[in-house]
């Protein structure tokens, strides 16, 4: 999937590290951007805040101006944040609030192995396609106290509009690779009103007139969302594409990157339609951070991945291959995948065979 790209003289990219190894990782994918030279117009980079850490110390996680110079970049990276698990007052996860504030509604995370020789097959290589505006994740949540004690809600939000656009990401995806086979992940034998919907619309966006029969070729399956995690650790290779409502596309990407080794290589955007915000699907480990060993490659994967929907084929695709060498080679690999590297020893590892 491309966006638009007109020939212009320097590519202006946001960074927000935010948290954690956030502020380990982002740099080096930065300093990965720096090095493809001609193959991307020169990279000009603002440094933004946003996350818990900003939030402490000044009282709120996302400040306007990051949102306001955002507006003005032509993409963005994005770390990882550290939100409490507990609530506290006047705090809001900034990832959340990014992606509804730029309408950045298709979170993408592809998911793939490096075979043992380049060009043969990997074992896993699917996407999952997370739509990332509604879902839970509209955070309505109310706790009252009953007579039994307290009770709390949370509205599930799903529409037609959202599930209709996340299921034309789906199939344009689809469409651009070799199997081109959806799967539309949803629990609607249990609730058929909300992920009714968003099965009944995803279904129907072949048969959409202004689509065409573009998708005619897309062949479309369906399943339940447990039996999806029971079928993606048995046979990963059944899958292509997964389009997923907020939650369970959240959760599916995670448990899909323990087929790859390390949530520290799996990548993934943050897409609407004019913009796209690169984010490792990792969070922001609090465990090692300051260790200097945090995996880079989700980080520097991602920014392959933003290139390749600005349409930067040639970037991404040299970006992609040093990544896989360095993986493939298996000599300069962080800890998470059993190896001793330091971050930045992986980084000039990658930048070498750039
Ligand atoms: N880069 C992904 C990331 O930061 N994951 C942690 C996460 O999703 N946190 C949500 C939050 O802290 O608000």
């Amino acid at each position: 999937r491309r966006m638009a790209t007109t020939a212009r003289q320097s590519l202006k990219i946001g960074l927000i590290p935010a948290d954690g190894i956030g502020k380990e990782v982002i740099p080096a994918a930065k300093r990965v951007l720096e090095a493809l030279g001609s193959d991307i117009p020169k990279p000009e980079f603002v440094s933004l805040l946003a996350g818990w850490e900003v939030f402490t110390r000044e009282g709120y996680a996302l400040p306007d101006e990051t949102v306001e110079a955002l507006k003005e970049c032509d993409g963005a990276l994005f770390g990882a944040v550290s939100s409490p698990s507990r609530r506290v007052t006047g705090y809001s996860s900034p990832i959340v609030q990014l992606r509804k504030e730029l309408d950045l509604y298709a979170n993408v995370r592809p998911v793939t192995s490096v075979a043992a020789n380049p060009g043969d097959k990997p074992d896993v290589d699917l996407v999952v396609v997370r739509e990332n505006t509604e879902c839970l994740y509209v955070k309505q949540e109310q706790l009252t106290l009953t007579e039994s004690g307290r009770e709390a809600r949370a509205t599930r939000l799903i529409t037609e509009r959202a599930s209709r656009r996340i299921g034309k990401m789906a199939f344009e995806i689809a469409l651009g690779r070799p199997r081109q086979q959806v799967t539309i992940i949803h629990k609607s034998n249990v609730l058929s009103v909300t992920d009714g919907l968003f099965r009944e619309t995803i279904r129907a966006v072949p048969k959409l007139s202004e689509v065409n029969g573009k998708y005619d070729s897309v062949k479309v399956e369906e399943q339940i969302v447990d039996s999806a995690v029971y079928r993606l650790f048995r046979e990963p290779e059944i899958y292509d594409v997964l389009v997923a409502p907020n939650l369970y596309g959240d959760i599916l990407s995670d448990a899909a990157a323990a087929l790859v080794g390390s949530l520290g290589l799996v990548p993934s955007v943050n897409a609407g339609d004019n913009f796209v915000m690169g984010e490792p699907v990792h969070g922001s480990a609090p465990d090692i951070e300051g260790k200097g060993i945090a995996n880079p490659l989700a980080a520097i994967r991602s920014a392959a991945l933003m290139l390749r929907f600005q349409g930067y084929t040639a970037g991404a695709d040299r970006i992609d291959r040093a990544v896989d060498q360095v993986i493939r080679e298996g000599e300069v690999l962080t800890p998470d995948l059993g190896g001793k590297s330091k971050t930045q020893e992986v980084l000039d590892a990658v930048l070498k065979k750039l």
